[in-house]
């Protein structure tokens, strides 16, 4: 018999591993390319993320989805699946592969969102609207391409009058109740649980390096665990042996309610949505706060512990309303605050971090709400998804944002891959919004969120010499096109930044030195 403290080490190895997203030759950062075609994801990994340091992408959804018309084609219509059957909006079963295959190839590791909590919402009719053509009734219960059947729903399960969560204090309602309508699978039975495993090794042995998992505040964690339990080692063609597959889930906690993000930590990372609520109340000055205030970012600041987290400035929800985070949130469309937002993130090494590469919509607000919060990827008239062409100055066209591509983003990505592994060091503040601080001797950062500009002399623990700025610039052909800044031998240097200025910060690091 094996000891009891053995199979507790077994066990505890197993869900660490789980955390740990196997990023390649030091790469530290992965981007989430919402609603991309699968063959221009595989163009991109080739011809920029491989080339610029981006560790992974999380994709949108892959598999089969109900096709909806009213409203036209909504993005969201990829979180209600009709099966598992690998044909979506971004592409066929074929595309998905060579676009692993590719991304792979280039060492540029794949996660792929998986909705397991429910399938289709209960007014999603009858019919064949789905991505890959099955026939399916939703108000019959009635998958036959898994196949699921009214067996398998957790509708006897629920106890509320609608059949819906109506209140987010009651675990027992989040958990056995329809989030938002949507069909609840029953996760607790060894069928449906053996369905979602079939569907997400599949995917294992397509080559992914994991999964970011849907929803997971509205299945109980001893279910997910089940599930994962049975997930195969990742595809040793590309990662090596015994390699757990990177588990992080999404579960919303703001604090205040029954469930909270430490119910899922065991099982892998979890995302830490009070991190770009804060970063962005922070950036905005917002309930008197301060970027002086963040010299204990982190843990100091209420989150889960660094090993646990996967964080992010917005994400597909919170950009657009939907979700949690509020007003606070800093996307593209507040463009100056959005990079120094993800410059701060990718500086500090707290947490697994992710980066939001969106696509532009008619944002129409009426009462604070956005009407238009529902409206697809750039598509053609009949609802296919556009490509995403590169413009000659390698921004993305056709209304695809591309923040990933934005230079001061692309450059904080590097730098992250830089100074991996080095300690939070050498901080300064002003008291107020003017910040900087070092990881280790590999690189210095230092924003100026004040009215006023920022004009100081710092210890970077630098070596000295001359460093091109990677933020009004980067180091090309061995000279800097933008700022330039002078380390002296004591590690001292000289930086002005005005308020005035296009991005009011400055980063050096060790690869930018001339
Ligand atoms: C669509 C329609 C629905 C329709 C349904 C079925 O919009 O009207 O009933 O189809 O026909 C996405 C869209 C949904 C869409 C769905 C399916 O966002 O609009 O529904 O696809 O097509 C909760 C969940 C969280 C979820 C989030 C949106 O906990 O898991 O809602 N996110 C994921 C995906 C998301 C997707 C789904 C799940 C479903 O990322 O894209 O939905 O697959 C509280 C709770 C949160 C809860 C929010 C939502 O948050 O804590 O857990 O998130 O409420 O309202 C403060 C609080 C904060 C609170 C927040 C909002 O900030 O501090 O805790 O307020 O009240």
């Amino acid at each position: 018999m094996r000891p009891y403290w053995l199979i507790l080490v077994a066990l505890f190895g197993l869900s660490v591993a789980q955390h740990n997203p196997h990023l390649k030759h030091g790469r530290t950062s992965i981007v989430h390319l919402f609603e991309w075609r699968w063959a221009d994801i595989a163009a991109e990994c080739e011809r920029f993320l491989g080339p610029n340091g981006f560790g992974g992408i999380q994709i949108s959804p892959p598999n089969e989805h109900i096709v909806l018309s009213s409203p036209w084609r909504p993005w969201w219509q990829r979180y209600q699946p009709i099966g598992y059957n690998l044909c979506s909006r971004s592409g066929t079963e074929a595309e998905l592969r060579d676009m692993i295959t590719r991304c792979n190839n280039v060492g540029v590791n794949v996660y792929v969102d998986v909705v397991i909590n429910h399938m289709c919402g209960a007014g999603g009719g009858e019919g064949t609207h789905s991505s890959c053509g099955s026939w399916f009734s939703a108000s019959k219960r009635d998958f036959p391409s898994v196949p699921y059947s009214v067996l398998d729903f957790n509708d006897n399960k629920c106890k509320t009058a609608s059949g819906d969560i109506e209140n987010y204090g009651d675990p027992y309602q989040v958990r056995d109740c329809r989030l938002v309508s949507l069909l609840d699978l029953a996760l607790e039975k060894d069928y449906v649980r053996g369905k979602v495993a079939d569907f997400m090794n599949t995917l294992i042995d397509m080559g992914v390096a994991g999964f970011r998992v849907d929803a997971c505040k509205h299945m109980w964690p001893g279910d997910l665990q089940n599930a994962y339990g049975r997930l195969k080692d990742l595809n040793t063609k590309w990662f090596s042996g015994g390699s757990r597959p990177f588990i992080f889930q999404e579960v919303i906690d703001l604090g205040g309610e029954g469930i909270s993000a430490a119910d899922y930590t065991q099982l892998g990372r979890v995302t830490e949505f009070k991190y770009g609520a804060k970063l962005g109340t922070v950036i905005r000055k917002w309930n008197g706060e301060k970027l002086s205030y963040t010299r204990n970012w982190g843990e100091g600041w209420g989150f889960m512990s660094n090993n646990n987290a996967l964080v992010f400035v917005d994400n597909h929800d919170n950009q657009r309303g939907h979700g949690a985070g509020g007003a606070s949130i800093v996307t593209f469309w507040d463009p100056r605050l959005h990079k120094m937002a993800v410059g701060y993130m990718l500086a500090h090494p707290y947490g697994v971090t992710r980066v939001m590469s969106s696509f532009r919509w008619d944002r129409h607000f009426v009462n604070g709400k956005d009407q238009n919060d529902w409206m697809g990827p750039p598509s053609y008239s009949d609802g296919s998804t556009k490509p995403v062409p590169i413009n000659p100055d390698q921004t993305c066209g056709d209304g695809w944002v591309c923040e990933h591509r934005w230079r001061q983003i692309k450059n904080m990505v590097i730098f992250r891959n830089v100074v991996n592994g080095q300690p939070h060091s050498n901080w300064w503040d002003n008291q107020s919004n003017q910040v900087a601080f070092g990881r280790g001797n590999r690189g210095f950062i230092v924003f100026n969120n004040d009215d006023w500009d920022l004009d100081v002399t710092l210890d970077t623990g630098m070596p000295g010499g001359t460093y091109c700025d990677v933020i009004s610039g980067q180091k090309e052909n061995g000279r800097c096109t933008g700022k330039q800044i002078q380390v002296g031998g004591d590690g001292r240097a000289h930086f002005k930044i005005s308020n005035r200025d296009e991005d009011p910060f400055v980063a050096i690091h060790a690869e930018s030195k001339l």
